[in-house]
C-alpha cells in the first residue's frame, strides 16, 4: 500500500478486539453471524499487516453496500461439483469469503484426491486484498493462485472507455524453513483503493498511474477517480493480464465482466459483484521430494542476486510487531469505527 497512514499520533489497537469491533459493525449492518465473523477477520487482517487499501478504510464501503441492499449479509451460498476436480459456488449476491470457506474443505480434499482442483466462484463480493484466500493453502504444503475481477476503473492499453476492473491476482507456495511466499497485486498500476486514499490525503500519483476523462495522463487522484481511469501496470503486458483476469474470474465462472458491475440503483454501494477463480496443486505430484526446499533455494539465489526483500516479506514483519504491540489506528478512524458499531 502506497500511502500507508502514519503511526505516530496513533492508538493501538489489540487484533482480537480490533476483529470484535468489526464484528460488531458487520453485525449491526445486517449480516449474519458466520458472515461477520469471517469479514471481520479478513478485514482486520488487512490492517494489522499493512494492507492499508483493504484494511478498516474499506469499512464504509461495506456498510455502504449492507445498507444500500445492493448485497446480501446473508447470502447462502450454494456449492456444486462439476467434475472430480472442479467446484462451482453460486454466492448468491453474499461476499466472496464466506462462499469460499463455504465450499474450502471438499476443496482441499479434491486437490489431495487427484493433485490439482479449481474452485469458480460467481455472483460474489470481493472487497479485500487476496492474500488472506491464498496464504493458508501454502501453510499447509499446496500452491494456490487466485484471481478477482472488480469494477471498471482501468483503460485498456491506448484506451479511453475504463473496460477492466483493477483485477488483482495471488500466488503462494510453501517455502521449506520459512514463511510462504505470496504475491498478491492489481493489474493496474495500483489499486483503486490507493487512488481512493491518495486523494483524501492530498498526494499525487507516480507518473503513468492514470488518466482523466478525455484520456490524457494524469497524476492528480481526483482526475482519475472523476471520469477519469488507472492504467494497467506495464503496458500491452499488464492489460493482457487483466484481460485474462477478467476471462478467468467472470467468463468462465458466470460472474460480471468489471464492466457489467451497475449499483447506479444502490447509492452508497461499493463492494463489487462480480467472480473469483481459485486454481491449487499438490506440489508433492510434481515428485520431486523436495519441492519446498527447492523454493527456499531460489529465494536465496534470487536475494544473493540483489533483491533485497520477497514480496509478503514486509506483510510478516508488520505481522509480528503488530500482534505484539496493537494494530495503529488514527484516533479519528476508530471514533468512526465505534461509532458505525453503536458503542
Ligand atoms: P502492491 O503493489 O502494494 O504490492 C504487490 C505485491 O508486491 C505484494 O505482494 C507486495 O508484498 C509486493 N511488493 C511490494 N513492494 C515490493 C518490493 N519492493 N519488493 C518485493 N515485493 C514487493 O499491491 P497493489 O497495489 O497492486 O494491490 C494492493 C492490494 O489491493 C492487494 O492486496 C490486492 O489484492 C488488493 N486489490 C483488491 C481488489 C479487489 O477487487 N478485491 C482490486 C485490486 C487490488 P508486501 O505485501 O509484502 O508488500
Ligand atoms: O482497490 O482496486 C481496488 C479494489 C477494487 C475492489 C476492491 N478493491
Amino acid at each position: 500500500a502506497a500511502f500507508a497512514q502514519t503511526a505516530d499520533a496513533a492508538t493501538p489497537v489489540a487484533f482480537g478486539d480490533l476483529v470484535a469491533l468489526l464484528e460488531r459493525i458487520f453485525l449491526r449492518h445486517g449480516t449474519s453471524e458466520r458472515v461477520a465473523a469471517v469479514l471481520a477477520e479478513n478485514c482486520a487482517s488487512c490492517e494489522r499487516d499493512g494492507s492499508t487499501s483493504h484494511g478498516v478504510f474499506r469499512i464504509p464501503g461495506y456498510v455502504g453496500s449492507l445498507k444500500s441492499g445492493w448485497v446480501d449479509g446473508r447470502a447462502e451460498p450454494t456449492v456444486e461439483e462439476a467434475g472430480p476436480v472442479f467446484l462451482r459456488v453460486d454466492a448468491a449476491n453474499g461476499f466472496a469469503q464466506p462462499a469460499f470457506l463455504a465450499a474450502r474443505g471438499r476443496f482441499v480434499e479434491m486437490v489431495r484426491d487427484s493433485g490439482v482442483a479449481v474452485m469458480a466462484i460467481r455472483n460474489s463480493h470481493h472487497f479485500s486484498s487476496l492474500w488472506p484466500d491464498v496464504e493458508p493453502f501454502a501453510r499447509e504444503g499446496l500452491v494456490a493462485l487466485s484471481f478477482v475481477n472488480s469494477f471498471a476503473c482501468v483503460v485498456p492499453p491506448g484506451g479511453r472507455t475504463a473496460v477492466y476492473g483493477t483485477n488483482p491476482m495471488a500466488f503462494a507456495t510453501p517455502v521449506a524453513g520459512g514463511d510462504p511466499m505470496v504475491f498478491d497485486q492489481a493489474a493496474s498500476s495500483m489499486a483503486n483503493g490507493d487512488v481512493r486514499i491518495a486523494a483524501r490525503e492530498g498526494h499525487v500519483l507516480p507518473p503513468g498511474s492514470g488518466v482523466d476523462r478525455d484520456g490524457r495522463p494524469t497524476t492528480d487522484p481526483r482526475a482519475v477517480l472523476d471520469g477519469g481511469a488507472l492504467l494497467p501496470f506495464g503496458g500491452h503486458k499488464g492489460g493482457s493480464i487483466a484481460f485474462m483476469i477478467e476471462v478467468l474470474a467472470a467468463a468462465l465462472t458466470g460472474g460480471k465482466y468489471s464492466r457489467e458491475v451497475d449499483w447506479s440503483a444502490h447509492p452508497g454501494a461499493e463492494t463489487p459483484c462480480t467472480g473469483q477463480l481459485f486454481i491449487v496443486i499438490d506440489p508433492e505430484r510434481g515428485g520431486t521430494g523436495a519441492f519446498a526446499e527447492r523454493v527456499a533455494g531460489l529465494i536465496g539465489t534470487v536475494k544473493d542476486a540483489g533483491q533485497d526483500r520477497m514480496p509478503g516479506e514486509r506483510r510478516y514483519a508488520r505481522r509480528a510487531r503488530t500482534l505484539r504491540d496493537g494494530v495503529p489506528l488514527a484516533p479519528a478512524r476508530l471514533a468512526e469505527l465505534r461509532a458505525l458499531a453503536g458503542d
